[in-house]
């Protein structure tokens, strides 16, 4: 292959749309293929279409800093979060392709008593849990982050950090490709540049298959995991979601040599930062506060990210910034995600991942397809109904999210 790149296949078939599948799953993320992946693979479910409309990755699994962790507060969501840690944890073997998962820790940065007391509340839930999650003075914070300023008179000073060394990051497009390439050998059909119009339904509400600019497709089950577009997509079947979309930035340096040897997260800054095996520095903000399908964002919004960064991290004032962008999140009121059955029968929905999704993509990619091959959620994501906006039982993880809303 490096002789001139000769031999190379295609990674996945491209074929023309059947009349009609089993399931439709719409959105070629990682979600979506994920999902499409395991119906095949452990749940022998093949004749599938994952239907998307621009190019499969091209969403906020493309899009996003790729951090992964686990450390949330609730039961509901450590449950889901660390079944995606322990399936990251294999992942490229159980694909046979290299995600570059790198479990360097992710460390949160904390500034104040306020964070500090946040910070250990989710250690200790974590540890009684059995999640790792410990707390580091800022002398250990510098041991782990030679290149943090931890100077008393800094600007944002750090009075401590919350460290998941089980965390780290993983490479957005093998993840997008892996699962592609998987998904299409065992016969499941993905589908580029198939934009879904419509969802219909029978006289009994049941859904039916779905419009798109290549015609229409029937469908027993339909799974929507649009990320972004998830409410546009359900307000075609008829169905009112609680999700807000939001652009959320991020921005890459000039590639530099290796000196940033894990995550760090500042919630209160509204940055974080890692680098690249490319050696770029790949630096997030918090969401613009409004509404929109924009994918680029305000620049006072990442004006104030690197601002934060240049505090943070003085030796990174000179470093040029080479590209940025925006990609398009579903924000619940309670920051975590809706996985579930709707009010349509047939129409199952995963959605609301809104900031914090990619570290989620193996385990509910896992849980969704057992949710469209069951009928019924994996006791691990049996808390995350959309049911829950209507009764209160809310899953406050707004602290966890880590990233300004
Ligand atoms: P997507 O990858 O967006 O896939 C949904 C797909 O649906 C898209 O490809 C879209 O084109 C398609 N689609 C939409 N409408 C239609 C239609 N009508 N017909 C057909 N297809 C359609 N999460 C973390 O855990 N860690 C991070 O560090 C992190 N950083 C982030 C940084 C940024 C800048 C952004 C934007 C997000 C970040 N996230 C992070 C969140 C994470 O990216 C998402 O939660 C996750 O990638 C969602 O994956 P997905 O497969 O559901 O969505
Ligand atoms: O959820 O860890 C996260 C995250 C980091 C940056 C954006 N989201």
């Amino acid at each position: 292959a490096l002789r001139g790149h000769k031999g190379w296949g295609p990674q996945w078939a491209s074929p023309e749309p059947r009349k009609d599948y089993d399931v439709i799953i719409i959105g070629g993320g990682g979600h979506g293929l994920g999902a499409a992946y395991y119906l095949a693979k452990e749940h022998g479910i093949t004749n599938v279409a994952v239907l998307e409309k621009g190019w499969i990755g091209g969403g906020n699994t493309g899009r996003n800093t790729t951090i992964i962790r686990s450390n949330y507060l609730y039961e509901e969501s450590m449950d889901i979060y660390e079944h995606s840690l322990k399936l990251w944890e294999n992942l490229s073997q159980d694909l046979n392709y290299n995600v570059m998962y790198s479990p360097r820790g992710v460390m949160m940065l904390s500034h104040n008593i306020h964070d500090q007391q946040s910070f250990k509340r989710h250690i200790n839930a974590n540890r009684l849990y059995g999640i790792d999650n410990e707390w580091l003075t800022p002398e250990q914070a510098k041991a782990y982050c030679p290149p943090l300023d931890i100077a008393k008179n800094a600007r944002y000073p750090i009075n401590g950090a919350a460290l998941q060394r089980r965390g780290g990051t993983a490479r957005h497009d093998a993840v997008a490709w892996g699962y592609a390439r998987g998904a299409s050998d065992r016969g499941v059909h993905i589908i580029q540049n198939c934009e879904v119009t419509g969802i219909r339904r029978d006289e009994n509400g049941n859904v039916t298959g779905v419009d798109t600019n290549r015609g229409f497709i029937g469908a027993r089950k339909i799974g929507v995991s649009a990320a972004g577009h998830s409410s546009v997509l359900m307000e075609m079947a008829g169905v009112r979601v609680p999700l807000q979309s939001q652009p959320l930035q991020a921005l890459v340096s000039e590639p530099l040599k290796p000196m940033f040897p894990c995550v760090v997260m500042s919630n209160s800054v509204h940055a974080y930062i890692s680098q690249s095996d490319k050696g770029e520095l790949v630096i997030g903000a918090g969401t613009d506060q409004y509404n929109s399908y924009s994918q680029t964002g305000g620049l006072q919004i990442i004006t104030h990210t690197l601002d934060a960064i240049c505090e943070l991290f003085p030796m990174f004032r000179r470093v040029k910034m080479m590209r940025q962008w925006g990609g398009i999140v579903d924000v619940t009121q309670d920051r975590s995600p809706i996985q579930g059955v709707t009010p349509v029968p047939g129409l199952f929905l995963n959605a609301g991942w809104g900031t914090g999704g990619f570290k989620a993509t193996p385990g509910s990619a896992n849980l969704f397809a057992h949710l469209i091959a069951r009928g019924e959620p994996h006791r691990l994501a049996a808390g995350l109904t959309l049911d829950r906006f209507r009764t209160g039982r809310l899953i406050d993880e707004a602290a966890a999210a880590a990233v300004a809303h």
